[in-house]
């Protein structure tokens, strides 16, 4: 017959060893959990992966078909969606030339271009001469400070060694680590939209916008807006079927009502048959995009691609599609 302390101590290792195998059920259940886990993420990453590199095939898709010589920038075809899987791509093309290239400007000596858009966003005039000198200073190769310029002394006693690199824009975001180029950003925070240093330098009147219109031709606002108005044909969209032909610049002045502008001004600053086009591809699987842009020259059969990277899909703002995207 056992004793109640032998029956105390049978009953206590029977606890012990409960408690041991649910301790152990316990971990057991622990790493089952973490492994589920490490499993659902593994195969959430391997979703994405496959997310992400079907968008970019779609994007190449998208720009094969634009980089076509035939294909015109209003063809349907530019668009399309899967309405079952969500994958497809939207390519938009614009002509690198409505933007204005800063290099060229300055180079040819055109300072009032700068100026006038300056001004016209919000600068300051005294602000904009101030500016635009230390543009010119930036490029130029002499060390001559220009009125209100900055060359190397200046920018070393900011302490910034080094500064100006005395040569060409190599990418827009550049113009805003000229002196006084920190009022880009607060007088329009899309500036650096209407640059770019590989436009060819005159401004295609076909696709720029109303402001570097207006300044290029020294026109009203007002009247550039209308002329943008009419050039986009009664359906208000840009690059469809009921846009006005608008072969010459002579349609296109006619269109503005901008007869009697100096005819240098014309010659040099703007154009209406630039071949520098701006394709940007964006590829979609489900809710995941990926966005390449490239630039093409020539046209017809001569058209090809000289340049092209990935660009960020969630911004509209591709300015810095140049040098800084090539690195
Ligand atoms: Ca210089
Ligand atoms: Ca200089």
């Amino acid at each position: 017959m056992r004793t109640l302390c032998e029956r105390n101590d049978v009953g206590g290792r029977r606890g012990s060893a409960l408690v041991a195998v649910f301790t152990t059920i316990f971990i057991l259940s622990l790493f089952a959990l973490l492994a589920g886990r490490l499993l659902l993420r593994d195969l959430e990453w391997v979703g994405l992966r496959e997310a992400r590199l079907e968008a970019l095939a779609w994007a190449e898709t998208g720009l094969s078909m634009a980089g076509h010589p035939a294909m015109e920038r209003t063809d349907p075809g530019l668009n399309w969606r899967s309405p079952e899987t969500g994958g497809g791509y939207s390519v938009t093309i614009t002509s690198e030339d409505a933007r204005l290239n800063p290099n060229h400007i300055i180079l040819r000596g055109d300072d009032q271009l700068l100026r006038d858009l300056f001004v016209l966003w919000g600068m300051d005039p005294d602000q904009a001469s101030a500016y635009v000198d230390c543009l010119g200073d930036w490029i130029d190769e002499d060390d001559l400070e220009r009125l209100n310029g900055a060359e190397a002394e200046t920018y070393a006693r900011m302490g910034l060694p080094g500064l100006p690199p005395n040569r060409p824009l190599r990418s827009v975001s550049e113009m805003a680590q000229v002196l006084g180029g920190e009022w880009l950003e607060v007088i329009n925070p899309r500036w650096a939209e209407s640059f770019s240093v590989r436009a060819g330098g005159q401004l295609d009147l076909r696709d720029a916008p109303a402001d570097l219109i207006a300044v290029s031709l020294a026109i009203p606002m007002d009247r550039a807006l209308r002329f943008v108005e009419l050039r986009n044909g009664p359906d208000g969209i840009p690059f469809t079927e009921d846009d006005p032909p608008m072969e010459t610049l002579e349609d296109a002045l006619l269109m503005i009502g901008a007869i009697g502008v100096p005819d240098e001004m014309l010659a040099e600053r703007v154009t209406v048959n630039s071949s520098n086009l701006r394709i940007t591809s964006t590829g979609y699987s489900g809710s995941v995009r990926r966005t390449i842009a490239a630039l093409v020259a020539g046209s017809g059969a001569g058209r090809s691609i000289f340049w092209r990277a990935e660009v960020p899909s969630d911004s509209a703002d591709h300015s810095h599609f140049d040098e800084d995207m090539l690195r």
